[in-house]
């Protein structure tokens, strides 16, 4: 023992000599950094000793600097802080007001809200602002979220793998829970908080049964434990045909009064573990899961038999639009439209329908889905995915952020200025029921998130649903700062970095509106040559129809008409390829190889230009980053730099392999002085990946 304690005695002397900027980082911290161990000496007053107030004094004792202007932690109704109680109205149960006011004739810092989590939110807003280089003294916040339901949704599986997961294993360790609770759920559930996500999505949509038996409630409920302070509820994906898997019963069909009466004992049994619970996700009649479908019924009926069974308890259903049937020929793009906007008014009032944001799949660009502003009497929730499926896995810098605000700011031309935001905020029609779901990034992994960068898309993520009206720009400034400090260069410079990064994907995988061009089940990597799937619309050449002749999808009324399922000013805009914006123009239309686009270059030399920025964005990147070395701790900027070197390698895999591709459809030459693809198109088609991560089973 003797020895023990003095190799760490020993080594902690050590490590206190050693200069700073030799300190590992591994990211762990997130953005909320700089943190003291220690508390520190700051008059904070509480208007409560609610678990919650608790938790945002000490995050203040953490983080202010000894010798800070008292502070205030107060809910409206404190009779302390009467005098200030008309400030908060119309705050909601959530918002917060940070201000320095005069209490009892001393310069105060007083956080408010009308309850526990606009305190602590206000909290989390204040430090922020502090981090991002604001001043103590000149503070001055009020903010209420717009948007009620901020949930991400882990795809999460009990034996701890995570579909389309690329940071390690899930999170949640089943097999230890109920007894062991993981101090790392409290620091997730903290992460959450500091930017507003009030509710988590424990397992996979495509869920098991077994999630809904009584020792996995008991292990959901000690989750629910640790998150509930910091204002986190606890949500299940529930697999439809429970009834007949867990009970016994011959079907699931939601008319039969069996099968509701099922759920409702269920839904109780869970409540009494969870008394908070938020409700159900569900994943019907979609990539072979279990709907109402099944028993032709539709999908309010199987929304509103949940419902049901949740209401008493003030739970809500998030019922997912993302269907599309293996037996319908229509175009998959219309699928969803199709089978929903006929229910529009049908669905009870504790169901919200959850929409990807465009109609295919996550692709890294879509059009906005048309569901949005074309179903005005049900609340609609919007889906994001965090995770990047579709844009290069864990090792790609792409911020997020662009592509969440391109669509939330997309006008759905329903209303005049309607966007999809006002939609999704239930501003267009008013709906009290509103939500924002994101596919988590969130794994194992010790910087959670598999890189720093991806962790930015966590963050923006939960800003944009706090506000969907935030700027991109304006969040990976915050983030930056956070992140790596206020150095005005590294903000600047990793702001630069990220903002175009997304569209450096789009270019290197699939520009001018191509889209699902990726290789089979594992996604990763190109096939753009795949046709020998089981259903056509799983099939990249389902979706780019390339052939000697031209490239693309035509959904103007001489093809599928998806754009009739739009807003008639939207539909005239996709209608033609001159109005189609460049970047949707081959979603759209199926256009000759020679058609002139807008810079006077052809289809085919513009397309090859985009492959060729795509790839050049990286490396800029590349250079951008050995810049900021001097300026970055070097764990962090270690990893980044050699993911930069993957995505530079991966991002000349994609062009090369797809131009490959592309000249053995339309036998063209490429452009004057265009470096040719590596390998020739037969190496392409060979790669094989039957471990990459991340994968369906
Ligand atoms: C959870 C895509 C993904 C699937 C995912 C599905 C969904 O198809 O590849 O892994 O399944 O979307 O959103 O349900």
């Amino acid at each position: 023992m003797r020895n023990w304690r003095a190799l760490v005695s020993a080594i902690g002397l050590s490590l206190a000599g050693l200069p700073t900027h030799a300190m590992a980082d591994d990211g762990y911290a997130l953005w909320l950094r700089p943190s003291a161990q220690s508390v520190r000496q700051v008059n904070i007053t509480r208007s409560g000793d609610s678990p919650t107030l608790m938790l945002a004094e000490g995050e203040l004792r953490r983080s202010l600097p000894a010798g800070t202007m008292p502070v205030m932690l107060a809910t409206a109704a404190a009779p302390a802080i009467a005098a200030f109680r008309r400030d908060v109205e119309g705050l909601g149960d959530e918002g917060y007001l940070v201000r320095t006011v005069t209490l009892n004739g001393r310069r105060t810092l007083l956080i408010a809200g009308n309850g526990d989590r606009g305190v602590l939110y206000g909290t989390f807003a204040l430090l922020r602002k502090l981090a991002t280089g604001g001043r103590m003294d000149a503070i001055s916040l009020r903010s209420a979220p717009k948007v009620k339901l901020r949930v991400l949704n882990h795809w999460d599986n009990l034996d701890g793998s995570i579909e389309r997961g690329y940071a390690g294993q899930s999170l949640w360790d089943w097999w230890t829970l109920p007894d062991f609770r993981d101090p790392r759920y409290t620091d997730y559930a903290r992460a959450n908080a500091s930017i507003g996500i009030n509710g988590t999505v424990l397992n996979n949509v495509n869920a098991k049964a077994d999630s809904l038996t009584a020792p996995y409630i008991a292990k959901a409920a000690a989750l629910a434990d640790v998150f509930r302070p910091w204002g986190i509820k606890v949500y299940l994906s529930v697999r439809f045909s429970a009834p007949i898997e867990l009970g016994g019963l011959k079907t699931a069909d939601p008319r039969n009064p069996a099968v509701a009466a099922w759920w409702k004992a269920k839904a109780d049994e869970i409540y009494r573990a969870i008394p908070d619970f938020g409700g159900f996700l569900v994943k019907a009649n979609s990539e072979g899961q279990p709907g109402p479908r099944d028993y032709g019924a539709s999908h309010a009926d199987g929304a509103n038999m949940l419902a049901a069974a949740v209401r008493d308890h003030g739970g809500i259903v998030m019922w997912r639009a993302f269907v599309y049937a293996e037996t319908d020929p229509e175009d998959r793009a219309k699928q969803a439209y199709t089978e929903f906007k006929p229910l529009d008014g049908t669905f009870a009032d504790n169901v919200l329908v959850q929409v990807k944001n465009g109609a295919i799949d996550f692709q890294p660009r879509e059009p906005f889905h048309p569901l949005f502003g074309a179903m005005p009497r049900t609340p609609l929730m919007i889906e994001f995915q965090i995770t990047k499926e579709y844009l290069g896995f864990a090792t790609h810098l792409a911020y997020l952020g662009p592509l969440f605000t391109e669509t939330l700011d997309a006008k759905t031309g329903w209303k005049p200025g309607e966007t999809v935001a006002d939609v999704v905020d239930g501003s267009a029609e008013h709906h009290a029921l509103t939500g924002m779901a994101g596919v988590a990034n969130i794994g194992r992994d010790r910087d959670w998130s598999g890189s720093t960068f991806n962790q930015a898309n966590w963050y923006a993520f939960g800003r944009l649903a706090w506000d969907p009206d935030l700027s991109a720009a304006s969040i990976a400034r915050a983030w930056a700062a956070q992140t790596f400090g206020t150095d005005p260069q590294v903000i600047d410079t990793v702001t630069a970095m990220m903002m175009g990064s997304r569209e450096a994907v789009v270019d290197y995988t699939g520009p001018l509106g191509l889209a699902h061009l990726m290789a089979t089940s594992h996604h990763y990597g190109p096939g753009p040559w795949v046709s020998d799937l089981a259903r056509p619309e799983w099939n990249p050449t389902y979706y780019h129809r390339a052939d000697a002749s031209g490239i693309g999808f035509d959904r103007t009324a001489r093809g599928s008409d998806a754009v009739d399922q739009y807003a008639p000013s939207v539909a005239r805009t996709f209608a033609k390829p001159e109005t189609t914006p460049e970047s949707m123009l081959l979603w759209f239309h199926h256009l000759p190889w020679d058609h002139r686009m807008a810079s006077g270059h052809t289809l085919w030399e513009e397309l090859v230009a985009h492959y060729d920025r795509g790839v050049d964005y990286v490396a800029g990147m590349q250079r951008l980053w050995d810049t900021l070395r001097p300026k970055i701790d070097a764990e962090r900027w270690q990893k980044t730099a050699t993911y930069l070197t993957i995505q530079e390698k991966e991002a000349r895999w994609w062009r090369d392999a797809s131009l490959a591709y592309w000249m053995s459809v339309n036998h063209r030459p490429l452009p004057a002085g265009v470096r040719p693809p590596d390998h020739d198109l037969s190496w392409y088609k060979a790669r094989q990946f039957p471990y990459a991560p991340g994968q369906a089973h």
